[in-house]
């Protein structure tokens, strides 16, 4: 859609795009303080999500810087003193969501009266606040915000370095498929398989059977299954027993995982942080983070699988380390640190380009097409999902002075513009024909419609088309 009709099309999109960030505001009071937060869903995800809130202040700070910032403060209140940032910041009132608070046993980590859940997700966070620094155009009230949010970040930081990297191997651990984000992707098959279900206790499936939420609201068959499930709240009943000890997670965990997008993210937002306390005159501060994410950068490039021609995740758990070989939309995601070189750039390009692998109608798709285990509903196998093609663009985008990059980056922000303004703002996509479910009407949705994260994704793409 690229003459003056689509861009016509698109300033109306737009307007739905801030009307959907406008329904989702969740106003609530705790510790006699009044927060602004965005959820992802208010059909749903009524709750306030890591690395969707991240995503969403990135969109929001065209539209309304002041709730940008509340987005990120709102975000950050409940960190722990350990420094965690947690994946979900809980609304009290609301009670749709499983695993609502009570499943956690987080309550003694909790900043008065707000309760998070034990783990984090791919932290977007200095990315986001680095993007609110360059873009406000209030300047007095962009300083005020970086001053008063960088000692969480920089903590943050710490956190995931101290807890997630012990071994110092540049390369943080996730410790859940939920902190992965992308929670039933193929390249967690392998590690949970050798969770068994006949060593999860029978509480945790009781528990599981009587109050899973999710699947009673949408198409259960698009949603991870059962099994996955019960491992899923094995894993958080394992952490709680363990009192939610980061060492002891780390050490005993029988998930734990090197993930490619996490760690690609991790390198890039500490090159974010490391730009944003150079600006703010902390060099010798900004060195530090600076140094992390060289680490990382050259840690990701040691994951390139000569056979497969990927950078592929490892499985960490328990002292081994077992290359996870799936041809998944993450592997492009390393573009975003900088990580392929010269040859693995061009064979990178090649497969994301291939339209029998990712190339579809309307890509990224989250697993490759020719693959066996590429289901074109459900969930993170398979659909094409905004924040994977965010991720991508920007790392493209990284890679300006090529112009082979340049026009992926030009196809692929039409392209992911495109599909949202034909379908609206649903969670995910088929890739092949990008309808928010194949074969059937639009309004019947692939996930949840009304999403946040892809509302603040299309202003954000819609701001980089100008840039
Ligand atoms: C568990 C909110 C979140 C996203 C995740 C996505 C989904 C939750 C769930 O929704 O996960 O965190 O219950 O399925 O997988 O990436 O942050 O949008």
């Amino acid at each position: 859609m690229k003459n003056a009709e689509g861009n016509k099309q698109y300033l109306k999109v737009k307007a739905q795009a801030e009307k959907v960030l406008e329904n989702n505001l969740y106003e609530v009071t705790l510790n006699g303080k009044k927060y602004r937060r965005t959820v992802p869903s208010k059909e749903f995800y009524v709750h306030q999500w890591n690395w969707d809130s991240a995503t969403h202040a990135m969109g929001l700070i065209h539209v309304d810087e002041q709730r940008a910032y509340e987005e990120l403060l709102a975000l950050v209140s409940g960190q722990w003193t350990n420094g965690m940032i947690a994946q979900i910041t809980f609304n009290p009132k609301e009670t749709k969501y499983f695993p609502g608070p009570q499943f956690w046993g987080t309550e003694k980590f909790a900043t008065g009266e707000i309760v998070t859940s034990g783990i984090t997700q791919p932290p977007l966070l200095a990315i986001s606040v680095n993007y609110l620094w360059k873009k406000a155009k209030d300047r007095k009230k962009v300083q005020e915000f970086v001053k008063q949010i960088l000692p969480a970040v920089i903590k943050y930081h710490y956190f995931l370095k101290n807890y997630h990297d012990p071994e110092n191997s540049g390369l943080v651990s996730a410790v859940h498929p939920w902190e992965c984000g992308e929670d039933n992707s193929p390249r967690w098959d392998l590690p949970l398989e050798k969770i068994k279900l006949d060593e999860i206790p029978d509480k945790v499936k009781i528990l599981v059977n009587k109050y899973r939420s999710d699947d009673k609201l949408g198409d259960a068959s698009h949603r991870p299954g059962m099994d996955d499930y019960y491992r899923y709240m094995y894993l958080v009943q394992l952490y709680q027993d363990w009192d939610w000890d980061y060492h002891t997670i780390v050490k005993e965990s029988p998930f734990l995982v090197k993930d490619v997008l996490f760690n690609s993210i991790w390198c890039k937002a500490n090159e974010s942080l490391a730009e944003l306390l150079s600006d703010s005159g902390s060099q010798d501060q900004a060195k530090i983070f600076a140094d992390y994410a060289e680490q990382t950068r050259l840690a990701l490039r040691k994951l390139w699988d000569p056979e497969t021609q990927i950078f592929t995740d490892l499985d960490v758990a328990q002292g081994k380390s077992v290359r996870i070989k799936e041809n998944s939309v993450a592997n492009f995601t390393t573009l975003l640190a900088g990580v392929p070189e010269d040859g693995q750039l061009d064979v990178l390009l090649d497969k994301l380009t291939d339209p029998a692998q990712f190339w579809p109608a309307y890509p990224v798709p989250t697993t490759a097409l020719s693959d066996g285990k590429f289901s074109l509903t459900k969930y993170w196998r398979g659909p094409t999902w905004p924040i994977n093609d965010f991720l991508i663009i920007e790392g493209l985008s990284r890679y300006r002075n090529n112009p082979r990059c340049r026009k992926i980056f030009a196809d692929l922000l039409d392209k992911t513009l495109e599909m949202i303004t034909k379908n609206g703002f649903f969670e995910y996509f088929d890739p092949t024909n990008g309808l928010a479910r194949p074969g059937k009407e639009i309004d019947a949705s692939l996930g949840f419609g009304s999403f946040s994260w892809t509302a603040a994704i299309f202003l954000y793409l819609m701001a980089k088309k100008g840039d």
